[in-house]
Order: structure tokens, then sequence, then C-alpha cells
């Protein structure tokens, strides 16, 4: 294991979030942190296995779920500042999981968005959206979740329930277990990318850039081979994966994040292999590479893509030492040294204010608190 000094927590919000962190840490490697978050003090304690549980929103919902109020939710989360505080401070990198359609994730996840910007921490949200079956009044509370998150979240990666279950006529159970898995695994593939010192280790700085550089949305995909041949199957499987198969990722994306994890009987022509199946070709999609080796992965390849589906507009110099747009010409700057510095406070955003105080200054900075480190 690296001397590794960033900062990863993974959060499970409302039902959904808890369960499927709740599948997650047990197959977790050392030293990967998790927490779950509801006002539904039932669910949490379905989750005995993760230690930081926060329960929120007593006061609203008698530790009783939202009933599917998504302000509510929001409510829960936003009176909880001080519990939250303490958890999102130091984070450097925050994976969200929520299923939006709900009352409390749903609500809370856009201020848990926000406050984590507040503490300069980079987020990611795999959000599980809804099943058709469901109904148009939850589909559009998951929408308008999605809106507000885009605001404050730096990625998003949307997995629409129906395309993350497994095929054929499986129990209830069973298929919920299956699709936690699947994002157990990328989850996972991720950290041990960053954590790990491989063979090329993905560095944090190279994902900050490519999750801040993203307008939002991004593809994800995660598959796992065995046997002969193992290196074709990962790609096909890569590429037939539910989440991508309907988007051109692997030939137009503007930036992506192959991480491939593997025994040490990986071999070179095997990486080689999977990263040139599914780097796009144009000479201006930004790629980054992890290549992690664990025993663990004897016989077995494990591979995971983050793909930006699109960069915000690139910023340039305009010559008067300040930036700029790019001009309409339609044409993707360089990354390098145009980065913005990122910001604090929540530029352009609205704030929150509760008896004069700002809450999105975090306590300790309002209160000139110095923090242990
Ligand atoms: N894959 C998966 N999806 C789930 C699970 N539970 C709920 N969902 C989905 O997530 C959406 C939100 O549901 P919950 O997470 O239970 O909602 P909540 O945030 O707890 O909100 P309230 O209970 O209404 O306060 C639902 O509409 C489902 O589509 C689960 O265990 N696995
Ligand atoms: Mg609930």
């Amino acid at each position: 294991m690296s001397e590794f000094k960033k900062k990863i927590l993974v959060l499970g919000l409302g039902g959904a979030g808890c369960n499927t962190v709740a599948r997650i840490a047990p197959h977790a490697p050392d030293g990967m942190e998790f927490a779950v978050m509801d006002c539904d003090f039932q669910t949490l304690e379905t989750c005995p296995s993760i230690e930081n549980r926060l329960a929120v929103g007593r006061a609203l919902t008698d530790g009783m779920s939202t009933g599917g109020d998504l302000e509510v939710g929001r409510r829960c989360a936003e009176n909880a500042v001080g519990q939250i505080e303490p958890l999102l401070s130091g984070i450097d990198l925050l994976i969200v999981i929520v299923g939006l359609g709900g009352g409390f994730g749903t609500g809370a996840a856009p201020v848990i968005a926000r406050m984590a910007r507040g503490f300069g921490a980079t987020t990611l949200f795999f959000t599980i959206l809804p099943f058709s079956f469901e109904g148009m009044v939850v589909q559009g509370k998951a929408n308008s979740s999605i809106r507000k998150l885009r605001t404050y979240a730096d990625a998003i990666v949307q997995m629409p329930n129906a395309l993350i279950q497994p095929e054929g006529d499986v129990l209830l159970e069973d298929s919920l277990d299956r699709s936690s898995r699947t994002l157990a695994a990328g989850v996972i593939g991720l950290w041990r990318m960053l954590a790990y010192t491989g063979v090329c280790n993905l560095d944090f700085t190279s994902l900050h850039t490519m999750l801040s550089y993203c307008d939002a949305f991004c593809r994800f995909a995660c598959a796992t081979a065995t046997g002969e041949g193992r290196a074709d199957a990962l790609i096909d499987s890569l590429r037939d994966h539910p989440l991508v198969k309907d988007s051109d990722v692997f030939e137009k994306a503007p930036g992506i994040i192959i991480g491939i994890t593997g025994g040490e009987d990986l071999k070179l022509s095997e990486v080689q292999k999977i990263t040139e199946a599914l780097t796009p070709k144009g000479e201006e999609c930004w790629v980054k590479l992890g290549i992690a080796t664990d025993p663990a992965f004897a016989g077995r390849i494990s591979a995971m893509v983050l793909a930006a589906e699109a960069w915000k507009e690139p910023l340039v110099d305009d010559g008067r030492g300040g930036l700029k747009p790019v001009s309409g010409d339609g044409k993707q700057g360089e990354l390098s040294g145009v980065l913005k510095p990122r910001s604090r406070t929540f530029g352009g955003a609205e704030r929150t204010i509760w008896n004069g105080e700002d809450l999105d200054i975090p306590t300790f900075s309002r209160r000139k608190i110095k923090l242990p480190r």
C-alpha cells in the first residue's frame, strides 16, 4: 500500500445509499472509509457494519422516513450542519451514493454537495435513478435533484435502476444485491487506483482535474474477466456495459480515466490492448491510466472506466493576465495551465442564510475555530 495522504470518504444517503454502502463495505479493502446518513433511524440500523452512522432530522421526522418529501429531506440535512461538518472536514474526495426519487436522499444530496464544495472537497455522485414503474412524480423529483446537483457537484454518474439490474426473472433481493455489487466493484476499483502504488497509480490531481473540468456528467462502467482471451472479453463487457452502450464515450469522450487491476500475472500486452481499445482516438482526448496489482486478483483482470461526457467551456489566457472562455469556434483548449483555482465558497450559487449566518461557510471558519491537524 502506498503512503496515501488523500482522504476519501464513501457516503451513502437515504435508503438506497445506505443499503448499497452496507453491501459494499464487507468487500472493501482495509483503509477504505464509509459513512451513512438518513433521517430514518430504522434504515441506519440495517447498516451495523458502518461505524459512521449519522441519524439526522429527528426534530422533523421523529426518526422516520420523510415519506417521499424532498423538501423535508433538504431541511433535515440543512438542520444537521453541526453533524455533517465534522464528517466532511478534511475530506479530499467525497464519493456519494444516493437513490433519487424518494425524500431524504433526493433533498439532502444537493445540500451535501454544496457543503462539501465549501470544504474544498472534490465530489463524485453515483445517483441511482428510479424505475419507470415508480411513476412520473418520483421521476420528476429525481430530475429536480439532478439539476440542483449539477450546480454543486463536480461529477455525477447517472445509473437508471432498470439498467443496473441483472437480466432475467430474479428475486428482488438478488437483483438489488447484484446491482450493488456492480457498483461496489467500480467504487472499490477507483479507490484502489488512487490508494495503491501499482505499476502506474492514478494520482489524485488527475482525477480532480477531470472531475472539475467535466460538465458534471460522467459515464461509468466496470467489468471483470478471467481465462483465455480475458483482455478481449473485458473489452467486450465494458463496451457492452448498460451504462455506456447507448453512448459514444469510447469514440468521443473529451476525457477518460481507465483503471485496470490484475494479479501478478497481468501482462503488459493485456494492458496495452485494453487501453488502446477503450481510448478515443482523437488527439484532444485527455487520458489517464491507472494500473494496480493485487495478489488477490490472480487469474482475473478487472477494469473501471470513468469518462467525461463533455467539458465545461474551456478557459484560455485573455492576454491581460486573466482567463476568458474560448470563443465560440467549438475547439477545446488545452487542459494544462488553465485550471481555475478552486473556490472555497459557492460562486454564483444561492446561499443558505440562517439566523443571519451564512451556512455555506463552514462553522469552524465562521466561528474562527482552529481544527486539530
Ligand atoms: N438499486 C437500489 N435502488 C433502490 C434501493 N432502495 C431504493 N432504491 C431506489 O432509490 C429511490 C429512492 O429511494 P430511497 O433511497 O429508499 O429514498 P430515501 O432517500 O430513503 O427517501 P424517503 O425514504 O422517502 O425519505 C427509489 O425510488 C428507488 O428507485 C436499493 O436498495 N437498491
Ligand atoms: Mg428512506
